[in-house]
């Protein structure tokens, strides 16, 4: 009976509407969904319930005082559709892609207009890979957990070297001087793009407020991108004051039949300079879109 009062509501996606009946009725003890009563243990359930889709809600940060973009989808290409996608970038007018996921992680050359993975290096299976760059002639790849980096030839993906370093790795982009990672948190920590140590963290705010969640970043034109993990939304950073200046809401970028595939969440962002073509996609999304925004 719960599950039925429920499911009209989660089924909806209508955890706003849940937060209402809440903070509406919660003063006189009085709960009803549809005009039928709750008992006291459901009560109880729908706090649990609540209580931990609150905590795992997506994030969709709005920025009052900030511009909030809008986007129009250019062009969209074919992607691998089991691609968990962790890091992406445009070099030399070729996507490289990072892809996660214990077993299936992976560095890869693919050729923009057709999707086709040109050339791949699997990684060990207790590797869950993430961010990606190039800078001073390298690929750059993060790990999640495992605190190791690695270093890889441009051409042929051979393994350079690997480092280590002291927190979760998420996203990863380069400035043209520093490489600059996330590890989930409000803060972007810039790196030495040779010796891989931290040189500073930056934390990031928008109106004031803490930005969480930062994951897959991209240097573009003199700013940072950043994917809000869980979210469809996109934080536009000047990364001198390590602020918001504005928000990007690609909501609704994947069709209801693109959503119908596995599709999880937005996670690649790839600027490609020399045509200033922007590019984003998603984990297992079957599509990566060429964007404008405005
Ligand atoms: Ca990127």
């Amino acid at each position: 009976m719960l599950y039925q009062k429920l499911n009209c509501y989660f089924s909806s996606n209508n955890q706003q509407a849940l937060y209402s009946i809440f903070k509406g009725y919660f003063p006189i003890f009085k709960f009803s969904i549809n005009n039928e009563i709750l008992t006291i243990a459901e009560i109880l359930l729908l706090c649990l319930i609540f209580s931990a889709c609150a905590d795992n809600s997506p994030n969709n940060p709005k920025d009052p005082d900030g511009s909030e973009l809008s986007f129009e989808v250019v062009r969209s290409f074919p992607h691998d559709t089991l691609a968990f996608t962790q890091g992406l970038l445009v070099h030399n007018g070729f996507f490289y892609e990072s892809t996660g996921k214990y077993g299936f992680s992976s560095l890869r050359k693919v050729q923009i207009n057709t999707g086709e993975v040109l050339q791949k290096h699997d990684l060990a299976p207790g590797i869950f890979a993430e961010g990606l760059a190039f800078a001073n002639e390298k690929f750059i790849q993060l790990s999640w957990r495992s605190q190791t980096g690695f270093v890889y030839q441009e051409d042929n993906f051979a393994v350079l070297s690997t480092f280590q370093y002291n927190r979760e790795g998420w996203g990863l982009t380069f400035d043209g001087q520093d490489l600059i990672m996330s590890d989930g948190s409000d803060s972007l920590f810039y790196w030495d793009s040779e010796s891989f140590s931290e040189k500073r963290a930056v934390a990031i705010t928008s109106s004031g407020e803490p930005v969480f969640r930062l994951n897959e970043l991209e240097y573009i034109n003199g700013q940072i991108w950043a994917n809000i993990w869980k979210s469809d939304s996109i934080a536009i950073i000047n990364p001198d004051e390590g602020t918001v200046v504005s928000w990007l809401n690609l909501q609704g970028i994947l069709s209801e039949n693109e959503s119908t595939f596995s599709a999880d969440v937005l996670n690649g962002i790839a600027w490609d300079a020399v045509n200033n073509a922007i590019f984003v996609t998603g984990k297992y999304w079957p599509k990566v879109y060429q964007i404008t925004i405005f």
